[in-house]
């Protein structure tokens, strides 16, 4: 899909903040600084639209980015970030439960992993919370282009295990870096609100 029009409309950390209108939202969620607003920038075609840093920690609100007037993308800070205190550990919990919990118009979590790696305990913790609150879930394995081909079936295997992923959701390989996957996403997008 080619995009032409990208609004950052707000920057919420509470819901009165959230746009008004009811367009499908499709949400990031992911460790930090696994590549959750590279994978935005990737899918709009724009190189900085939802910033990006090789720090982990650069994404702190909720990111609401308009796409052609059509759907939301949001942007979600990062989880296991060690740096951060308890308190605002704490504060990131219920601003994500919040909003994942309570959204009407949100159609599927976007759940970023490292393919390179299998996934973390946390992303494992993710996964579950979303498969409790009955949410669709379209993973995509990212830095694809870190490992050689001859290893990507492999580590898609152990993604898909450690997971322990429903059949219903969608595991795909992607790059920011190259673009690989980036048809197979929009296409597992569009089948949740088409
Ligand atoms: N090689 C490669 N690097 C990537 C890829 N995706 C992201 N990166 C790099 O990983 C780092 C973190 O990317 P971000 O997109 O800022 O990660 P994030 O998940 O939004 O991080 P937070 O906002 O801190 O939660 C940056 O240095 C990116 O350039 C990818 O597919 N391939
Ligand atoms: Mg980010």
């Amino acid at each position: 899909m080619k995009v032409n029009q990208v609004e950052l409309v707000i920057s919420a950390v509470r819901p009165e903040q959230y746009p008004g209108d009811i367009l499908p939202e499709f949400a990031l969620a992911g460790r930090s600084n696994v590549g959750k607003s590279s994978f935005i920038n990737k899918m709009i075609g724009r190189k900085s639209m939802a910033r990006i840093s090789s720090k982990p920690g650069k994404t702190q609100t909720l990111n609401f980015y308009k796409i052609e007037e059509t759907l939301y993308y949001v942007d979600v800070p990062g989880y296991g970030f060690a740096k951060v205190s308890k308190t605002e550990r704490e504060a990131w919990g219920k601003m994500i439960e919040t909003y994942i919990t309570s959204r009407e118009q949100l159609r599927a979590v976007i759940l970023i992993v490292d393919l390179r790696h299998a996934p973390t305990k946390d992303d494992v913790m993710m996964y579950d919370f979303l498969k409790h609150h009955g949410l669709p879930c379209i993973v995509i394995a990212t830095k694809a282009d870190k490992i050689p081909k001859g290893k990507w079936q492999k580590h898609l295997k152990v993604t898909k295990e450690t997971l322990n992923m429903d059949s219903e959701d969608d595991l795909i390989m992607f790059s920011s870096e190259t673009g690989l996957g980036k048809d197979k996403a929009w296409d597992a997008i569009k089948s949740y609100y088409k």
